[in-house]
């Protein structure tokens, strides 16, 4: 068994990835330039995998979906096609929102480094939450939610996709690690409350509970937007500690991933073949 991980393991696998912690705003077009602007700054530092954060392109909040919203392939997943292929990356382009057939979705789009669509990951758990006299904000109302896992591969290794609300469900982490993948990439928007509470938390709880690199992408801290997000996006390695991670402000963060390191982690704790599957198990319930 410990053979077999060696020789998967052998040829030292490391690579670099990028968050970018974009400052949006109101106006998409100057926002997607910006966008081009830091892929392109973060594939000239070395970055294979590139991540723009949630709602990069509109502001965040069920007010804008719909003017926001665009087909995929549309104007701005053009714009993320294009730029994946000229800077030779994959792109996990955040999210935007997306119309298709009269239903909106938090959409993110992935290219890969010829500029081709790879996946739609549609964010699956809708944010509900009405405390009364307090604060009101349904999802629901404007976005559909999708029903599909969404994993890609890489030269390096898979990666699992989810949005934001989508990190709080350990079950979908775990699923993409059952799949074999070993970076799990979450574009989000943790508010002002949220943020400092749990954002740092639940991404290193599903990069311990499931031994992998966990990747975080929230837009830049904007005090004047109707929604303020907490920012801080971050890589997490599989033992659990932050490599690297954003203030408030516009930043693109880096991390090497070492693939190796990850095959030592799980090799040290091997919680994956002590399992109790005679006990209990998590399966999707439906295969894409
Ligand atoms: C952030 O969202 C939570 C609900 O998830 C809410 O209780 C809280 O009031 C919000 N905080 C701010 C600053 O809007
Ligand atoms: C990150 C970025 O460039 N955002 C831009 C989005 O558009 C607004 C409005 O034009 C600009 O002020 C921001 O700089």
């Amino acid at each position: 068994k410990k053979q077999v991980d060696r020789v998967v393991f052998f040829c030292d696998i490391e690579f670099r990835l990028a968050v970018i912690q974009l400052h949006v705003t109101k106006v998409k077009a100057d926002n997607l330039s910006r966008a081009r602007g830091l892929v392109k700054e973060a594939a000239r530092e070395g970055a294979k995998i590139v991540v723009l954060p949630e709602c990069f392109n509109s502001p965040y909040g069920s007010s804008f979906f719909p003017e926001y919203a665009e087909k995929i392939p549309g104007e701005s997943s053009q714009v993320l096609s294009e730029v994946a292929k000229e800077n030779r990356v994959f792109l996990v382009g955040g999210s935007l929102p997306e119309e298709d057939t009269g239903k909106l979705y938090n959409t993110c789009p992935v290219f890969g480094p010829d500029g081709g669509l790879l996946l739609k990951h549609r964010k699956i758990h809708l944010f509900d939450i009405d405390v009364p006299g307090k604060i009101r904000f349904q999802e629901s109302e404007t976005l559909s939610p999708g029903s599909s896992l969404s994993v890609f591969e890489t030269p390096y290794c898979k990666v699992g996709v989810g949005i934001c609300y989508d990190m709080r469900f350990a079950e979908l982490a775990q699923l993409y690690t059952k799949k074999g993948c070993q970076l799990l990439v979450y574009p989000g928007a943790f508010n002002m409350t949220t943020g400092p509470a749990h954002w740092e938390l639940l991404q290193r709880a599903r990069a311990l509970d499931n031994q992998v690199y966990v990747a975080t992408a929230s837009p830049a801290r904007d005090e004047a937007a109707s929604y303020v997000a907490w920012g801080h996006s971050s890589v997490v390695n599989p033992w659990g500690e932050v490599l690297s991670k954003a203030g408030s402000e516009e930043a693109i963060v880096y991390a090497d991933i070492d693939l190796e390191y990850l095959a030592d982690v799980r090799q040290q704790i091997p919680i994956n073949t002590q399992r109790r599957a005679d006990l209990y198990t998590v399966k999707a319930v439906q295969e894409e």
